[in-house]
């Protein structure tokens, strides 16, 4: 069975944010597909993968991007499969320029924007495994699962030595 989830970026230098909705995606045992694909210096490979996406298996796109992040409004554009968008944190702007590339999107065509940076792709993760979740018990158990887990990790009172 193909993975059901796409994680696509813009560039190498994305990856270290991407990988973290890589592993929660792991931790959740969804599969996925991590592609390199960038609306401008491979706007061919865009097309090709955005057109494709639906058929290739997927059913949730995860695109993350920083600067001029035009790759999850293009890819929402050119599949009807939902996608969550990742701002990565640009060095000039801190990632403001790449959440507002992102989630202004025009009436018609959503992209779903998650934050700034590596707490946004962790949550894309988890978004993407909710979305799934709904048609898949066993995937909705081991979501429960980690919240709660999350939930019981977190201390009462603060540590001098944590
Ligand atoms: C965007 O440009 C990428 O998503 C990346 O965040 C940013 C910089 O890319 P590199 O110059 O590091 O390849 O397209």
């Amino acid at each position: 069975m193909s993975a059901p989830v796409a994680i696509v970026m813009g560039s190498q230098s994305d990856w270290p944010t991407m990988q973290k909705a890589a592993e929660v995606l792991d931790a959740l045992g969804v599969a996925y597909d991590a592609r390199i694909v960038s609306a401008h210096r491979t706007p061919d490979r865009l097309h090709a993968f955005g057109k494709s996406a639906a058929n290739e298996g997927f059913k949730v796109v995860i695109a993350g991007a920083g600067g001029a992040a035009h790759l999850p409004g293009m890819i929402a554009a050119l599949t009807h499969l939902p996608v969550l968008g990742v701002p990565v944190q640009s060095k000039a702007m801190s990632g403001l320029d790449s959440l507002l590339s992102i989630v202004q999107m025009p009436a018609g065509v959503p992209t779903g924007t998650l934050a700034i940076g590596r707490a946004g792709a962790t949550n894309a993760g988890l978004l993407a495994a909710s979305i799934l979740a709904l048609a898949d018990e066993g995937l909705s158990a081991r979501l429960q699962d980690w919240r709660a887990a999350q939930t019981d990790r977190v201390a009462e009172r603060p540590s001098d030595n944590a």
